[in-house]
């Protein structure tokens, strides 16, 4: 037994693009997520091939008449049952709740002159509903969810036009919320705009020959806007606190070969450290820029970016974490991982989907990642899918997500033992949603079961299940 320190705010997480639905009501543009097919046929091994966006793939999602379905257009209709949903957490106990806005309802296309004031109203309320009962909102601005008009006009975050449109948009939200909320993510894991171009970047596989040079290219831009959303909140408001947040691979060797370690450390620098370096000390690390101009992507970083970047980093470090890989020097044991290359592990156990489970690697990342950097932590991302069928909308008896949240809690009181400062824990998900990778529904997170389908097919009832009731009890009690 574990008492976690109460100091660590508890809480869930979702995206507006995976729960909300309504994609196309008061004004609200389509974003790029909402153009993510569901596969039926899609097997496993072709997951990396199903998530690359082609031009052929975006005329299938703009075409009316389209064979496939488009899950993160309709969610799980968070949109109409926020209110019984943000109940469901208050009656967890819940500290806290993170969200995204969806940019597409403030600026359906992203360069309007005004926002929707429709779409602020629906955050107005959800927001305000958040503090009736007590739940500290954390906003992600952007979750993967750009408006796909400035993806046809301007190319994506490749264009660096796009820092201005985000940044206005970004100020909108601060000023509207500024006595409302306090913890902001500029964007949902920067480092997607590298291994996962469309969601992260709005760029298209198939665009350029050179697509991991543009991308360098479009997370700069990322990376400019960030820092200047932060230069404008400090204007907005003193209590603002600002969270990086990074899709953390964590890696381990192999073996004990030095040229292992060496290839481990390497893997970790450009899938971690790189980015937390111009995150939060405010400058691009020279390994990264040499790998960037070996691929021919020289940056020309200008006088005042580089001020800007150094002179606005994060507050905190905020990050996801599911699962570790190895690093081998025979590339050959690499096998592909959902939407990262991971290598197996004899030690942990996976998941239907190959996520490999490891609560020890959240407590050694938790420590390195204070080690360099001396600032919070924030997990704003940890959970598990599983398949869960449930005919007769009973509460599933899900020990295997109680096991995995569990062990997880535990190691970041460990590490807040060992002397690491943590904020807060927001698990994902409370509710089943919408698949980010595969955009399928049945690869469930949920405290929460969801009656729906991959189809969208369902009651969309909500029912608690025994993990619902665990994680209330840890919220209480702060034991785990
Ligand atoms: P799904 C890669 C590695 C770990 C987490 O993912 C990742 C990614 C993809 O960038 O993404 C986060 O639904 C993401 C959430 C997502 C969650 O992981 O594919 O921020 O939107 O739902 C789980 O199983």
């Amino acid at each position: 037994m574990k008492k976690i320190d109460k100091t660590i705010m508890l809480g869930t997480s979702i995206s507006a693009n995976q729960a909300e639905g309504y994609w196309n009501i008061n004004g609200k543009g389509l974003s790029i997520a909402e153009m993510r097919r569901y596969n039926p046929s899609l097997n496993q091994k072709d997951i990396n091939t199903e998530r690359k966006m082609t031009e052929e793939k975006i005329k299938e999602a703009l075409d009316p008449n389209s064979k496939f379905y488009y899950p993160k257009k309709n969610g799980i209709d968070f949109f109409k049952h926020y209110k019984e949903d943000i109940k469901l957490l208050a009656e967890m106990n819940n500290d806290c709740f993170r969200t995204s806005i969806a940019w597409t309802r403030i600026f359906p296309n992203g360069d309007e002159v005004e926002p929707n004031e429709e779409g602020l109203k629906f955050y107005d309320d959800l927001i305000d509903e958040l503090l009736k009962h007590n739940i500290e909102p954390i906003i992600t601005i952007s979750h993967y969810e750009m408006p796909y008009y400035l993806v046809e006009k301007f190319g994506g975050w490749k264009n660096k036009v796009l820092v201005e449109f985000y940044v206005k948009y970004a100020k909108t939200l601060l000023e509207r919320y500024k006595n409302k909320v306090k913890y902001w993510i500029p964007f949902n894991e920067m480092n997607a705009a590298n291994y996962s171009v469309w969601a992260g970047a709005g760029l298209r596989d198939d665009e350029h020959e050179n697509i991991l040079g543009l991308s360098v290219q479009a997370l700069h831009n990322i990376f400019l806007a960030n820092a200047a959303i932060i230069k404008e909140g400090k204007t907005i408001s003193s209590n603002f606190k600002f969270g990086s947040m990074i899709a953390t691979l964590l890696s381990y060797p192999e073996d004990a070969n030095p040229l292992t370690i060496l290839k481990t450390d390497k893997d970790q620098q450009m899938k971690i450290y790189a980015y937390f370096d111009v995150l939060h000390r405010g400058e691009y690390p020279q390994y990264a820029l040499n790998l960037y101009k070996s691929f021919g992507m020289d940056l020309k970083i200008t006088a005042e970016e580089k001020t800007l970047l150094k002179e606005n980093t994060c507050d905190f470090i905020g990050f996801s974490y599911y699962m570790s890989g190895v690093i081998s020097l025979n590339d050959e044991i690499l096998t592909e991982g959902n939407l990262v290359k991971v290598g197996k592990n004899k030690h942990l156990k996976e998941n239907e989907w190959g996520w490999q489970i490891d609560p020890v690697g959240l407590r050694i990342l938790m420590n390195r990642l204070y080690d360099r950097y001396q600032k919070p932590l924030f997990i704003l991302e940890n959970g598990i899918g599983f398949k869960e069928k449930n005919p007769n909308l009973e509460m599933i008896n899900d020990d295997y997500r109680i096991e995995y949240l569990k062990s997880h809690l535990e190691q970041i009181q460990k590490a807040f033992e060992d002397g690491v400062e943590c904020i807060g824990y927001t698990m994902w998900s409370p509710f089943d949603i919408v698949s980010h990778g595969t955009s399928e529904m049945s690869k469930r997170y949920g405290l929460i079961y969801v009656d729906q389908d991959d189809f969208g097919q369902g009651t969309k009832k909500r029912i608690p299940k025994k993990s619902y009731y665990w994680f209330k009890k840890v919220c209480e009690t702060r034991e785990v």
